[in-house]
């Protein structure tokens, strides 16, 4: 055994997540794209989650390291889940609405956990993202992109910016480590769905960098009393179909847009469910979230095939998705019942009232 040859790099298991070789050559290029700039606008979608968030803030943290460039990370439309807005106050992480940066001078702009043609983040120029990460299924027109990165496989795109601050040997400081983890925590539900090599890879780099209290001050967040009526409101109104096989719930007027895929995701945990939609609307838009759990389904593609006729922009992919419609005039009631029934159609079951999700007392 004493001679057996010590087992080389190329003996290995080709590994994604691990593949240095790779990854290095994309960080060239991406540091190729970004020397040329000065100053740089990144944006995540409107509304942010935390890998949103977190991709910003490590792609603006590599981009100065590594590109000498001055950066401005910025989210349009608001943080509302309580959790979220705790991961910003807590970690001190530098990213702001775009209104308040909109009118900065800038060069470069790039785009994460989004993409150029699905539209939902909110930049009043003309000019197009130039740089985009993104591990959402490719839309062809981030190709045009001088620099893209997109469909993964990562289930969060806070992985693939911890892969591009690997390739460049950085190493986070504590708060930037604690979000780029809590953004492949929360994207992948704990490592537990629609994850890939690369995210348990980056997962395990992660997890000696971060401060720990901060997580747990970020995941146990206190909420307003409005999150339990708004969570009330749901369970009360939320109807079962095709003998529980499906939930549905129209959440009304929302005081946060976040609360919508909050409770999508809560009631697809209900026992012999396969697919949960939640729709809730604020400020003149209706959003709606569907949870699947039924793996033959492509939730991104069925919300998109819903949604872009009635003039609504939508992102997600397998188990998840998500789109907001403007209203446009139309009640919201009568739109979320309308998109009740074209995804009861979908889904092979018959449109009709349902029955209460919660038997109402006598
Ligand atoms: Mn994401």
């Amino acid at each position: 055994m004493g001679n057996a040859p010590s087992p080389r790099e190329t003996d290995r298991p080709p590994d994604p997540a691990s593949n240095q070789f790779l990854q290095r050559d994309r960080l060239r290029k991406l540091l190729q794209v970004a020397k040329g700039h000065h100053r740089a606008l990144i944006l995540t979608h409107d509304n942010p989650d935390p890998d949103a968030v977190a991709s910003a803030c490590g792609l603006a943290y590599l981009l100065g390291q590594c590109a000498g460039l001055s950066t401005t990370a910025a989210y349009g439309g608001i943080i509302g889940r309580a959790e979220n807005k705790a991961m910003l106050r807590v970690l001190h992480l530098p990213i702001q609405p775009v209104s308040r940066v909109e009118h900065q001078p800038r060069d470069l702009v790039c785009l994460v956990d989004t993409q150029p043609e699905v539209g939902n983040y909110s930049l009043s120029s003309p000019e197009v993202p130039q740089l985009v990460i993104d591990h959402h299924p490719a839309r062809p027109a981030s190709l045009l992109a001088s620099f893209h990165d997109v469909g993964g496989p990562a289930g969060a795109t806070s992985t693939m910016v911890t892969q591009y601050l690997r390739a460049a040997r950085l190493i986070p400081g504590p708060h930037l480590a604690t979000a780029l983890f809590y953004g492949i925590k929360s994207d992948t539900r704990d490592l537990g769905r629609e994850y890939e090599p690369a995210d348990i890879d980056c997962y395990n780099w992660l997890f000696p960098l971060i401060d720990k209290p901060a997580l747990s001050r970020i995941e146990h967040p206190s909420v307003p009393a409005r999150y339990f009526a708004a969570y009330h409101r749901a369970y009360e109104r939320a109807r079962l179909h095709g003998g529980g096989e499906a939930v549905v719930a129209d959440m009304g007027e929302v005081y946060v847009p976040e609360i919508v895929p909050e409770v999508a995701e809560r009631l697809v945990s209900l026992e012999g469910l396969r697919w949960s939609l939640a729709t809730g609307s604020y400020k003149g838009e209706l959003y709606l979230s569907l949870r699947l759990n039924d793996r033959r389904v492509n939730a991104g593609k069925l919300v998109r095939e819903v949604c872009a006729p009635l003039g609504g922009s939508a992102g997600g992919h397998g188990a998840m998705a998500g789109a907001r419609i403007p209203l446009r005039g139309r009640s919201p009631e009568l739109l979320a019942n309308d998109i009740f029934a074209t995804f009861l159609r979908a889904f092979h079951l018959r449109p009709g009232p349902g029955t209460p999700l919660v038997p109402l007392e006598p």
